[in-house]
């Protein structure tokens, strides 16, 4: 599975107040240590603070440690625009977080992704709203396909995002999330990313229940997920999970994981 690591967000308290402080060795660590548990991605998000200056500095700092792709979480054109004109080397490795059908989102970062040729997450939402039902998710899913291949785009690098709604909202929203990657890869084949941990707002033993609807996800078929890699239990269940599903031949990053002594029992 392609792990997207979530740690570089300023929503995250601790993480706020370094980049307040501009503390370049604290984001440098974390940018590293998630390098370090196997990320594909680094997920950055300034979204809570001045998301203009504090997404050139995080781009800056954490460019100057290491050359893993940057996934650039935010809604905003202007901060897209800036972000990728910092990337060192090939800006086609970047992935844009997010593109949605809500009219206002697609007119200000479509342009992007297409002038960058970038990877991009598809949200499935429009401007009414974040869909109930796993037919609304896959209705949206479509007309974003119809309209990324209109423009040429190539869907090989669109992830589209269902959108987890928390289970203490409603018993059957997980159950709606399994429908909406079962049908979105089947019908339109597309992959399929995810943020997983909305599930559990609200719910005790999060990661518990974060953990096994991971599992559970991938078994479905989900190809990558923004989650936190520091957290030992969940790369255990991920490189386990891996192993099962025929994603990890002769068990190799499983025994390199087991080897240093990142599988928790
Ligand atoms: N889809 C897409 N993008 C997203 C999300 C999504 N971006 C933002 C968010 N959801 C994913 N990122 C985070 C970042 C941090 C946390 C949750 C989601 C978070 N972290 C705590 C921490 O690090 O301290 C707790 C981690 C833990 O205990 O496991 O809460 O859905 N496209």
């Amino acid at each position: 599975m392609i792990l997207i690591g979530e740690k570089l967000n300023s929503a995250i308290p601790a993480v706020r107040q370094m980049i307040k402080e501009r503390d370049a060795r604290a984001i440098q660590g974390l940018a590293l240590s998630q390098v370090a548990s196997g990320v594909d991605y680094l997920d950055v998000s300034a979204a809570h603070g001045d998301e203009m200056s504090d997404m050139e500095w995080l781009v800056r700092t954490i460019q100057e440690v290491t050359d893993k792709p940057l996934c650039i979480d935010s809604t905003s054109r202007a901060v897209f625009s800036k972000a990728m004109s910092l990337i060192e080397g090939d800006r086609t490795r970047v992935m844009v977080n997010s593109i949605s059908m809500e009219q206002n989102r697609l007119a200000e970062v479509l342009p992007i992704v297409l002038e960058h040729g970038c990877f991009v997450i598809g949200l499935t939402v429009d401007d009414s709203g974040i869909p109930k039902t796993a037919d609304e998710r896959i209705r949206i899913a479509e007309r974003m396909v119809e309209l990324l291949l209109r423009y040429g785009y190539d869907l090989n690098r669109l992830y589209i995002d269902p959108l987890v709604l928390p289970l203490a909202v409603n018993h059957t929203n997980a159950r709606t999330f399994f429908r909406s990657i079962c049908e979105i890869r089947h019908r339109l084949k597309v992959r399929i990313v995810s943020g997983l941990s909305n599930i559990s707002y609200d719910m005790p033993k999060r990661r518990l229940i974060n953990r096994y609807f991971l599992v559970m996800s991938m078994a479905l078929g989900m190809d990558a997920a923004i989650l936190d890699p520091l957290d030992p239990q969940m790369l255990t269940a991920i490189k386990t999970a891996d192993l099962l599903l025929g994603n990890d031949p002769f068990g190799r990053h499983f025994i390199k994981a087991l080897r240093s002594g990142k599988l928790s029992d």
